[in-house]
């Protein structure tokens, strides 16, 4: 069997998805999900001019090899864009594996581990109480953990908390340009406590929380937060800080027990090693699009285990649903699998174009039985909605500073 054309779809069923179609000379053929949100033709490019034609005719069975191929063999490792793109190669073929041994990839992987993957859903408000509201329609559909976050008062825009605002890529009309928001700690800080007060008064005691700092804060401001919400108990406080400096985390974890978690961004297993091995984190935050696939996910697991780590892979609406679905198998089988981030399974426009058949009950997830991923591509739908450019928003401080995304 070889690998005989590559396609590469850029479709914006609302927002902008990059998938990845092998096509083998069987006829068999695996998906893969490229989207990096806010630079997608950066990755289209990428696969198209540059992997691509180095992978026709290979043998799409030699995961490893082509994984190898696309990263050490290439001077230029590592980074977002090389990352997306080896990742959606690596998930199409262990697509195709599962498809040619007619077994779902979890069991490729080393079989169940569980029954099902616990997820998170996002409750998120204009105000705290509207949080709580929507915390507990959520609590009513049967999740058991949520994120909650809250508008921040006296700021313009609170990034993930939308209210009666539209989200920030549907803003930008037809010359989009990345929107502006503004970030004020003292603010957030007067906001923050009293939410968790709240949700653990109106919520009780058993529904686990978390919270998503998109690392606004300093790394000792996180270890002021960290200490402030031990009370209420967290599963995990979220990217407080920015990791960039592996070390501003041995500040953080020497003031709090507050359970942290980081990794959205990572690309590689490098940029987790000294956060995992010190044991400065509890949740491993890795995607599978962005950490070049399957492959180096299994790898990130297994090393993050030795550690007392477990895995929590990012679950954001800029994730296409093939990326969900290689998380459900890495979930099902990850001996060290934690929770699973969740915000549903697409608008109307998504389902028609990506076909699954995950079952959500309870905030449990159920992986498909599918041989590969069980997941399916409509390219004709796809068509119907073309690539719109739109960016992520950057954050300034109220003086316009430049701050952390
Ligand atoms: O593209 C950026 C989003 O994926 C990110 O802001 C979402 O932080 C996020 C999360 O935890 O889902
Ligand atoms: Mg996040």
């Amino acid at each position: 069997m070889i690998i005989k054309d590559i396609k590469i779809f850029v479709c914006s069923p609302g927002r902008n998805f990059v998938t990845v179609k092998i096509i083998t000379d069987s006829g068999i053929y695996g998906l893969g999900d490229a989207t990096l949100n806010g630079r997608e033709m950066a990755v289209s490019a990428y696969l198209e001019e540059h992997v691509a034609p180095c992978l026709i005719g290979r043998d799409p069975q030699a995961i490893e090899d082509i994984w190898q191929y696309l990263y050490r063999g290439v001077y230029w490792r590592r980074g977002a864009v090389t990352m997306a793109a080896i990742a959606a190669i690596d998930m199409a073929l262990w697509d195709i594996k599962g498809k040619i041994a007619e077994m779902p990839v979890y069991q490729l992987l080393g079989g169940r581990s569980r029954k099902g993957v616990n997820l998170y859903a996002h409750a998120n408000g204009s105000d705290i109480t509207d949080t709580l509201n929507n915390a507990q329609k959520l609590i009513g559909q049967g999740f058991k953990a949520l994120r909650l976050q809250s508008a921040v008062p006296g700021l313009k825009v609170t990034y993930g908390v939308l209210g009666d605002k539209k989200d920030y890529y549907e803003q930008q009309g037809d010359r989009p340009l990345p929107p502006e928001e503004d970030w004020c700690t003292t603010k957030y800080f007067a906001m923050v406590e009293d939410l968790f007060k709240e949700a653990r008064k109106h919520l009780g005691d058993k529904v686990h929380l978390l919270h998503d700092v998109h690392s606004r804060l300093t790394p000792v401001e996180s270890a002021r937060l960290g200490k402030l919400l031990e009370p209420y108990n967290l599963l995990f406080l979220e990217d407080a800080s920015i990791a960039e400096n592996q070390d501003n985390y041995k500040l953080i974890r020497q003031h709090t027990t507050t359970p942290l978690a980081i990794g959205e961004t990572y690309n590689t297993i490098w940029d987790c090693k000294d956060l995992i091995q010190n044991q400065l984190i509890d949740y491993i935050r890795t995607a599978a699009t962005h950490a070049g696939g399957i492959t180096p996910m299994r790898r990130i697991a297994d090393f993050a285990n030795m550690f007392n780590v477990r895995t929590a892979p990012h679950g954001a609406p800029d994730l296409s649903p093939i990326c969900f679905s290689a998380h459900l198998h890495l979930n099902t089988w990850a001996p060290n699998f934690g929770i699973q981030e969740y915000v549903g399974l697409g608008n109307e426009q998504m389902q028609q174009i990506f076909l699954q058949d995950i079952r959500v009950e309870e905030g449990m997830a159920y992986v498909s039985e599918q041989p590969g991923l069980g997941i399916d591509f409509n390219e004709e739908a796809a068509q119907q909605y073309p690539y719109k450019r739109s960016y992520l928003p950057v954050s300034r401080l109220e003086d316009g500073t430049l701050w952390h995304w």
